[in-house]
């Protein structure tokens, strides 16, 4: 197919699941355009529905196809890049797109109550049981790291989408906080934060002048 894809996202500070697959066209090597809509306005609706009637960014546009949903965009780009968005090794691929799914389906608690907010650093939010389930979910994830390790610092040894999954998550923690986590999942976070394919990301979210009063959680 010819021409670059366009990815619709949103505020670059706030919109997770348009961070997910910017942050794996990334380490594919697949040059994207961009359409920034800012979120939480009365036209964002009806702008995102220009793309996609189900009105929810990010949505990838290649051609005449029209792809929503964080992880279909995510096959999607890896099937571009020859497979190369998951482990090459059959169980690895199973187990990565399995952590994938539970991060695309799962963590609500997380995710609703310590929103991403790249700018911010140094919040604070009350752990309630669900929370603390969640990071002990994530903890592991991160720390689980021991049987790709001779292939390099990620989640299954090369960059895959599951990293790309929980690059967010990564965020989140380095905002509210790195309790509960271990130090290999410590280590997980600050190498995914600083990644230096994320950083054009992060500088143009330090960027945004939005304020999104009710992603703005924690003291
Ligand atoms: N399941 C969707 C979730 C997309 C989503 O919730 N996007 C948010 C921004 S991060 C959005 O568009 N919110 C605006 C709205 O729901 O009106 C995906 O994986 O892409």
């Amino acid at each position: 197919m010819n021409g670059r894809p366009l990815l619709v996202i949103g505020n670059r500070n706030y919109s997770s699941w348009s961070l997910r697959p910017w942050i794996l066209a990334q380490h594919l090597g697949i040059a994207l355009d961009i359409q920034r809509i800012v979120l939480d306005t009365p036209t964002f609706h009806a702008e995102v529905c220009r793309y996609w009637p189900g009105g929810r960014v990010p949505v990838l546009i290649h051609g005449a196809l029209v792809i929503p949903e964080s992880i279909a965009i995510m096959e999607y780009l890896s099937e571009l890049a020859d497979g190369l968005g998951w482990p090459a090794e059959q169980q690895e691929r199973a187990h990565a797109r399995a952590l994938a799914a539970e991060m695309h389906a799962g963590f609500a608690t997380l995710r609703s109550l310590c929103p991403m907010n790249i700018r911010a650093t140094g919040r604070h939010v009350t752990s309630t049981t669900a929370l603390a389930r969640d990071i002990a979910r994530i903890n592991a994830i991160f720390s689980d790291r021991s049987h790709a390790a001779d292939r390099g610092p990620w989640l299954f040894g090369h960059y895959s989408a599951a990293d790309a999954m929980y690059l967010p998550v990564a965020f989140r923690l380095r905002t509210y906080g790195y309790e509960g986590l271990s130090s290999q999942a410590i280590e997980y976070v600050e190498r995914a934060t600083s990644d230096p394919l994320a950083a054009t990301w992060v500088r143009d979210a330090q960027a945004e002048t939005e304020v999104i009063e009710h992603e703005e959680v924690g003291h």
